[in-house]
């Protein structure tokens, strides 16, 4: 079986359980969530079988030709996010301990039909799925990707249409690079100069864009309902052009900043020294705070090589400190490793000098997790090869089998399994303009991330990986996702 991420354990058993219209989709507890799931469930399956499954409580007695998913128990290897699937011709099985799980499991249960289910018009079908058993749970809490929606601007259906294809690969966590030096994407109602000038353009000097907060407000729910949580960057005190150019008083000169449409990085900072620097981080994290549930806000804190070590320190102590009062945790990238961590202060790792490693070691010994993004590894921006049509390639090219074939517990010496809170990939969008260049980019490559983030580390081999990634292309091509396909797999 082809699943991807490849379960902690999984037992093909004789026969198939056939899905048909008379099937129901039967859960207990009956409550709003576990309803939600079924609904989600009935939703995915419709439109390929043309099946309208009816989504009922489950009554005590077990349903032949019934699909079943039930919450309960608490079995702490399965935890947050785990499940178990039993398959037989009369009856599919789903139970989860926890909302997470059943989602997780309606995944592995898509996956367990044939591609065509994926299909948005009516299939001819039969649909059956396999006889197994299965249980399964991930190795690592993270599992994401960051959308660099700054350089270059996406619409929210781009969005929620790739918020789809991460839940479809037990991916929980969306990272948005949120503003950069050539765009303020989310709207600021204390700072409104922020989105009308600072969001006006892009790379390239396009038109640009940003997401209201209502926008905003709709991404964060459509992703809540697939279970991953939003996680937004406010990048400081570096790559602030756009906030520079919106609002003269920001830079220690006084100066307004012209509008950035290059790919520099690195001449931009706020003034760490002027006071009105923090009421504007305080506002603008009080504002998003109250716009995100996850526990995260991310500050940035890479290439700041225009602000001082000392203004750097000071600034993100006071950063974090703002994060912290409005209840969120920080999460910063590698460099602010080196500086004095507030203890829920998450680091993530992307820097392959081995002379920068000190700064992600630092972050350990302060106690902080890890997310591991090499960028030799997990930057979705970097060329496949040398024809690859967009991207980047200072961390070199970066082929299928190089995002899969490595451990985040095997990256830093000093830097364990216990340390680590999961991978990222990242998608940076400076040559990227056109979602037909997001699919290209970060498929089939993050399938390979998601197994990594979620899969036991024993056992796996870019050879038989490569075997089930190949049966995914007829299900991304039904997806309709624009996707590379590389020479190292056998695509179906
Ligand atoms: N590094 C910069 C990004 C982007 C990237 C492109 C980080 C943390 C190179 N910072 O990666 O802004 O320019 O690959």
């Amino acid at each position: 079986m082809n699943i991807i991420p490849k379960p902690v354990s999984v037992v093909r058993r004789d026969g198939e359980f056939v899905l048909s219209a008379s099937t129901s989709i039967r859960v207990a507890p009956a409550e709003p969530e576990i309803l939600a799931n079924g609904q989600y469930l009935a939703e995915q399956l419709q439109q390929a079988t043309g099946f309208a499954l009816p989504v009922v409580a489950a009554g005590n007695a077990p349903h032949p030709g019934a699909i079943e998913l039930t919450m309960g128990g608490d079995d702490p290897e399965l935890g947050a996010e785990g499940y178990t699937l039993t398959v037989t011709p009369e009856r599919v099985t789903l139970a989860a301990p926890r909302p997470a799980g059943l989602f997780h499991g309606v995944q592995t249960m898509r996956q367990l039909l044939p591609p065509a289910i994926e299909a948005s018009t009516a299939q001819p079908g039969p649909w059956p799925i396999p006889a197994c058993a299965i249980r399964d749970y991930p190795r690592f809490a993270w599992r994401g990707v960051m959308l660099d929606v700054a350089r270059h601007f996406f619409g929210v259906d781009v969005i929620k249409r790739f918020i789809d294809l991460l839940a479809y690969y037990k991916l929980n966590r969306f990272h948005l690079h949120l503003t950069d030096d050539q765009g303020w994407r989310i709207e600021i109602k204390s700072w409104p100069q922020l989105t009308i000038h600072g969001g006006s353009t892009q790379v390239g000097g396009g038109p640009g864009g940003y997401y209201t907060q209502e926008d905003y407000a709709a991404i964060v729910a459509y992703a809540a309902q697939r279970y991953i949580t939003i996680v937004p960057e406010i990048d400081m005190p570096g790559h602030t052009n756009a906030a520079l150019a919106s609002y003269a008083e920001l830079s220690c000169d006084g100066r307004a900043r012209d509008l950035y449409t290059g790919t520099e990085v690195g001449f931009s900072t706020l003034c760490a020294e002027k006071e009105i620097t923090y009421r504007f981080v305080d506002d603008v994290v009080r504002e998003l705070a109250a716009l995100t549930p996850g526990e995260y806000i991310h500050l940035g804190g890479d290439e700041a090589a225009a602000t001082s070590a000392a203004d750097y320190q000071r600034f993100l102590a006071q950063a974090q400190a703002i994060v912290q009062q409005h209840g969120k945790r920080a999460v910063g990238w590698q460099e602010m490793g080196r500086i004095p961590l507030l203890p829920a202060t998450v680091i993530q790792h992307w820097l392959v000098d081995p002379a920068q490693s000190e700064a992600t070691l630092h972050a350990v010994e302060q106690g902080a997790s890890i997310i591991m993004s090499p960028a030799s590894k997990t930057y979705l921006d970097m060329k496949y090869d040398a024809t690859t049509e967009w991207g980047l390639q200072w961390a070199g090219f970066v082929e299928v089998r190089d995002a899969y074939e490595w451990d985040p517990a095997a990256v830093l010496a000093g830097l364990g399994e216990e340390a680590i809170a999961g991978i990222e990939g990242a998608l940076w969008t400076e040559t990227i303009t056109r979602r037909d260049a997001i699919d290209f980019m970060t498929f089939p490559r993050l399938p390979g991330l998601a197994e990594t983030g979620w899969s036991p580390r024993a056992g796996r081999s870019w050879d038989e990986y490569r075997a089930r990634l190949a049966q995914h292309g007829p299900r991304l091509a039904a997806f309709g996702v624009n996707y590379y396909r590389s020479p190292q797999v056998p695509w179906a």
